[in-house]
């Protein structure tokens, strides 16, 4: 890849799947071209439907012709020969970023810990993502249902998604990062996800605690809670935390969690998405 070149990430206006992309880009220093696709409500006789013809009518009809796998987020990158790549599956796109940004570890065992802790953060990103996306008949089923997202992922047994992070924290000589004290790819993804849960446990009122800084400790995840605030004081990280992009809502229109202002569900008649079609950070 020629550093010089910036990389396009292509998402909807929304954080999911195309954030930790984006943070990796800005994280190493090069010229990210975000290209922001607007999912639009319809209303009609009050039926809500939503329509995603700003990326499937336009651009995705152009990309499909050059990788019949695209999908939301993709990335454009530019070699050292200066030819065009254009790459679907998140996962796919950190990892290609992370071999060439040196976020992967320095061997094999190492780079095979990263992918562990990749798919393992996406499991976690699972839980709450199709809560997220659920709609339910009223408030209490909600509220059970985020009960069981809670127990799911907080629960201190070896079910417990998130105490698997805080364990590998320990027993990794309580490294300061997921895989040593330098920042490799999946942190980002533990960081944005991390982000979401302590906005869901404040929306559902799940923890009295109201500093962001301290949720995760006061739930019984102290070293979570550090790697957290390390991660978001990383001067690396203060362009990407400045911009526009981590402003946007965490899901898609459609969500019933998230897709508005902070936890709350997007406001048809209200909001007016404002995201600009292209952001150069
Ligand atoms: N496994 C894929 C999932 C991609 C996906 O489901 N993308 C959703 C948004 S999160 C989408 O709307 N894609 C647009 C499309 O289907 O064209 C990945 O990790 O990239």
């Amino acid at each position: 890849m020629n550093t010089s070149n910036p990389i396009t990430i292509g998402y909807w206006s929304t954080k999911g799947l195309g954030s930790v992309c984006r943070q990796v880009v800005i994280y190493a220093g090069q010229k990210l071209i975000a290209k922001n696709y607007k999912l639009q409500p319809i209303v009609e006789n009050d039926n809500v439907s939503f329509d995603g013809s700003d990326w499937t009518n336009k651009d995705k009809i152009e990309l499909k012709k050059r990788n019949s796998l695209i999908n939301l987020p993709y990335m454009e990158i530019i070699d050292d020969k200066d030819q065009k790549h254009l790459i679907s599956q998140s996962n796919a796109c950190l990892l290609y970023l992370g071999r060439n940004f040196k976020m992967l570890g320095i061997n094999e065992i190492e780079q095979t810990r990263c992918e562990q802790l990749l798919l393992e953060t996406n499991d976690l990103r699972g839980i709450i993502t199709s809560f997220a996306y659920t709609h339910f008949k009223n408030k209490d089923l909600e509220k059970e249902a985020a009960k069981e997202v809670y127990e799911k992922a907080f629960q201190k047994n070896d079910a417990g998604k998130i105490q698997k992070f805080e364990h590998w924290l320990s027993s990794n000589d309580n490294s300061k990062f997921l895989l040593n004290n330098n920042v490799s790819i999946p942190d980002f993804n533990l960081f944005d996800i991390l982000d979401f849960y302590i906005e869901f446990l404040k929306h559902y009122n799940l923890v009295d605690e109201t500093n962001d800084d301290k949720i995760l400790s006061t739930v019984g995840f102290p070293k979570l809670n550090k790697f957290f605030i390390d991660f978001k004081h990383l001067p690396k990280m203060k362009k990407y935390f400045n911009s526009i992009l981590y402003s946007l809502p965490y899901t898609n229109k459609s969500a019933n969690f998230g897709s508005g202002i902070k936890g709350n569900k997007w406001d048809i008649n209200h909001q007016i998405d404002n995201t600009p079609f292209e952001i150069i950070v």
